[in-house]
């Protein structure tokens, strides 16, 4: 039969969510209600990303506002979006920004029974330059509604309910597991919808890019200069890997989610626990990056099963294909 040139029954990610909160006879809706609101703060801003450039050219909202205020930098300005429609979503108890130094309890009034933690727009070096940026969450339960600690977000990654990324790119991508595998959304601006765009993502088993800030290759450690070696050199006749690297972790790692490869930001003698962010990076990161079909590791054990004991802690990553990360954590079983 012929196909429609319109389609008018779309997979809004409202009605995704929906449907598998429904699969659960206790479902009460409160994670569609928390999620909704990820999602509005997602494209509160996508579209802040998008006027960036043009409030700089012709003073779009003003440099300065009425009140004479400066205008707020965007990364400031998503931190704010996101604490107060996570807040406001009377769905979150303790939340965790990599922009503030504490993490935010919620006022007892309005809390809910979820913990929130995310980036709110990461990639602060691509930010004025228009290069794709993202926020990234990952949410957990809390563990007893009556005694509410920072215990509630230490917890490790592989006990997260769901974790997701959304990248303000070329389009704006949200993906999205709730632990039952890897979805894609994007956003139809003239919707101002997410819509299932890759359903069921699957990362390649084996990838043709590596993905790191060689920059840093002085201060690597054996198995990391030794991985990046063979990327370069392979010695078993294939050929050698590309080398992609945005310094954009959403960007980064959704590229290696849909072409395969892996991407890495290992420990140095500078920063003996890398860059990257445990629970709001590498956390949200792994949870997709397995959801998929892929592997993340630190280089010492599963990325996942790490307890963090500090909400801003570090660690060294490498995440994406199955294959390649399995090659880099034998380089490291070899040295151990
Ligand atoms: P940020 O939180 O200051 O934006 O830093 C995190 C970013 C990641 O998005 C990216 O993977 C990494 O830093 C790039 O770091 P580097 O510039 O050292 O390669
Ligand atoms: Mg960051």
């Amino acid at each position: 039969h012929a196909v429609d040139a319109q389609r008018t029954d779309l997979m809004t990610i409202t009605r995704y969510v929906l449907n598998e909160q429904n699969r659960n006879p206790e479902s009460r809706g409160d994670f569609t209600i928390l999620l909704s609101h990820i999602v509005f703060g997602c494209k509160f801003v996508a579209s802040a990303v998008n006027k960036a450039g043009l409030a700089k050219l012709i003073g779009l909202a003003g440099e300065t506002n009425v009140q004479g205020e400066e205008q707020k930098k965007l990364d400031v300005l998503s931190n704010e979006v996101f604490i107060k429609a996570l807040v406001s979503s009377g769905r979150t108890c303790v939340l965790v920004s990599e922009e503030d130094e504490e993490a935010t309890f919620v006022d007892p009034k309005l809390r809910g029974k979820y913990c929130v933690c995310f980036d709110p727009l990461d990639g602060s070096s691509n930010i004025d330059c228009g290069v794709s940026i993202g926020t990234i969450f990952g949410i957990y339960l809390i563990k007893d509604k009556d005694n509410v600690t920072l215990g509630d977000v230490l917890q490790p990654g592989k006990k997260m309910l769901a974790a997701g990324y959304c990248m303000y790119g070329s389009s704006c991508t949200l993906v999205l597991s709730t632990g039952n595998g890897v979805n894609g959304f994007t956003l139809d601006p003239s919707l101002g919808e997410f819509i299932l765009t890759h359903p069921d993502i699957k990362i390649p088993k084996k990838g043709k890019i590596y993905s790191v800030n060689e920059g840093n290759a002085k201060n690597w450690d054996g198995p990391t200069a030794k991985f990046v070696e063979k990327c370069k050199y392979p010695q078993d006749g294939s050929p050698p890997k590309s080398l992609r690297y945005i310094g954009s972790m959403v960007a980064d790692v959704h590229r290696t989610l849909l072409y395969g490869g892996v991407f890495l930001y290992p420990a140095d003698k500078k920063s003996p626990n890398g860059k990257l962010r445990v629970l709001y990076e590498v956390f949200p990161m792994s949870f997709l990056m397995e959801q998929a079909g892929g592997q993340s590791f630190t280089g010492k054990e599963r990325a996942l099963d790490l307890i963090p004991t500090k909400i801003h802690e570090r660690s060294p990553v490498f995440l994406g294909s199955y294959d390649d990360v399995e090659e880099i954590k034998t380089l490291y079983a070899e040295q151990a």
